[in-house]
């Protein structure tokens, strides 16, 4: 009984381990490497911290990008598209920023870096509780 016990809360305290360390996805753009981490996991409807790191082909952080995260949701009954924006600003070597949900459910969100005149971008779906 003793090691279910232990067993059941080892699985607990990891369970709190993993959702306290919030949202994470890495993705490509270009020949870029994104990672973007939320606050928040899952995202909640209002304010979630964005935090997005750039890296190039070499794994050097890009300090010289413009980030902008674009967020939507299809129209869907009684409720027309909705489509925002934020602009990361930069700190020290990663982008920040906010992302303001007004509703729960699915959302596209698309991360743009514009760099010596080129833009590359990645999507990802984010479910909002
Ligand atoms: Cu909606």
């Amino acid at each position: 009984m003793k090691k279910i016990a232990v067993v059941i809360l080892s699985l607990l305290l990891s369970a709190g381990i993993v959702w306290a360390k919030g949202f994470e996805v890495q993705k490509k753009a270009g020949d870029l490497s994104v990672v973007v981490k939320m606050d928040n996991s899952p995202a909640v409807m209002g304010d979630n911290g964005v935090v997005v790191t750039v890296k190039d082909a070499a794994g050097k952080e890009v300090m010289d990008a413009g980030v902008k995260v674009e967020y939507s949701m299809p129209a869907m009954p009684g409720m027309p598209a909705m489509n925002y924006g934020a602009v990361l600003a930069l700190n020290k070597d990663v982008y920040q920023g906010k992302l303001n949900f007004s509703m729960s459910g699915p959302w596209n969100v698309v991360v743009k870096i514009v760099r010596g005149g080129k833009t590359v971008s990645t999507k990802f779906t984010v479910d909002v509780q």
